[in-house]
């Protein structure tokens, strides 16, 4: 069935039908020759906001068809729709079908959780988001982040916020052996860098609550008008003010997905032997290491390697937590 309406979905892009409502629709074939191609931004308890290809600024409601069952749609979803296309208030529109997606970012709560919560679909970036204070940057999520996106072929980009209160040196100099792009920013500041590094893509910004997620999206996107909110004094982080995650278009071309701050990046759909592969500057010094080394004992040659190779003994330990992690459980 999912090979049929793929087939439509090629035939929609070379032949897009136009935006006219008084098209005749037969009973008597699908209807979903007809459907459009939208991109979903938003997922609210059901309803769904998308916008066409091309008429990007114009949001249109939708909700799944039956027929789609169970199959759930993403923020970042390319899918066909029908209906009510035209946006105006209280109008509905159906998703038919989900393009097939070229990766879904996905986390789980901890690292023996089985059930996985996908976080977006089709994201090309991953921009890690971190405070330099309030609340402290934590390497190890970094780290975790870093294999999430990895693993599903995304970018990641690193982006530290807050400058105006502590200096990003320790950080950068942590992740100065590997390659990773690294931003410092702070509210108030010009984020063309940024955008630059953004521009033609879906990026999706991840972090703890609080770190200036939705405040670093309102700088990219000057009409996005995202809720910021205050880090809570007593435990030092946000309140989660942001508690969705929707897609906004760059004022270049791309988007930048918003999402809820995450607690913690759970890897257990990661395997601990393929971790190391994620981290290319690390994997070079595992040559010393002896066979079927699992990298967190005594032997391993890598920490031999880190120490004569620069290699910040945090990320070393941050790896080596994650394997610990990942084999036996946090
Ligand atoms: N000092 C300082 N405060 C900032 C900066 N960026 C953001 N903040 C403040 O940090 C708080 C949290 O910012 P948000 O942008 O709401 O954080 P968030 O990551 O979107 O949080 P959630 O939506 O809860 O996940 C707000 O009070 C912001 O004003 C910055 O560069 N410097
Ligand atoms: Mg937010
Ligand atoms: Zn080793």
């Amino acid at each position: 069935m999912n090979k049929r309406h793929h087939h439509f979905d090629e035939d929609d892009i070379r032949r897009r039908p136009g935006r006219n409502k008084s098209r005749p629709r037969s009973k008597d074939r699908p209807s979903h020759d007809s459907a459009l191609t939208g991109f979903v931004t938003a997922v609210d308890r059901g309803r769904f906001t998308l916008v066409l290809e091309d008429a990007p600024d114009v949001p249109v409601y939708a909700v799944k068809a039956r027929e789609l069952g169970r199959k759930g749609v993403l923020v970042g979803d390319r899918v066909g729709v029908v209906g009510d296309t035209s946006g105006t208030v209280d109008t509905l529109a159906r998703i038919v079908n989900v393009h097939p997606r070229t990766a879904m970012l996905r986390r789980t709560a901890d690292d023996t959780d089985a059930v996985e919560r996908a976080i977006v679909a089709n994201a090309q970036q991953v921009v890690i988001v971190q405070a330099l204070a309030d609340p402290v940057p934590r390497i190890r999520f970094i780290d975790r982040c870093i294999v999430a996106a990895k693993s599903e072929g995304i970018k990641p980009i690193l982006v530290l916020t807050k400058s105006d209160l502590a200096s990003d040196k320790e950080i950068r100099e942590t992740f100065s052996s590997f390659d990773l792009p690294i931003f410092t920013t702070h509210q108030g500041a010009n984020v063309d860098e940024i955008l630059d590094a953004l521009t033609g893509k879906v990026s999706v910004v991840i972090g703890h609550s609080g770190v200036g997620k939705s405040t670093l999206v309102n700088a990219l996107v000057p009409t996005a008008q995202r809720l910021t909110g205050d880090v809570n004094d007593v435990t030092g982080r946000g309140r989660h003010t942001s508690t969705s995650a929707v897609a906004l278009r760059l004022p270049t071309s791309g988007w930048i997905v918003d999402t809820p701050g995450v607690r913690s990046f759970g890897l257990a759909h990661i395997k601990a032997e393929t971790l190391i592969s994620f981290f290319p500057d690390l994997a070079k010094g595992t040559t010393n290491c002896p066979r079927a080394c699992s990298h967190i004992e005594e032997e391993c040659g890598l920490t031999d390697y880190a120490a004569a190779h620069d290699i910040s003994q945090s990320r070393l330990d941050s790896l080596r937590r994650l394997i610990t992690s990942l084999t036996e459980g946090d």
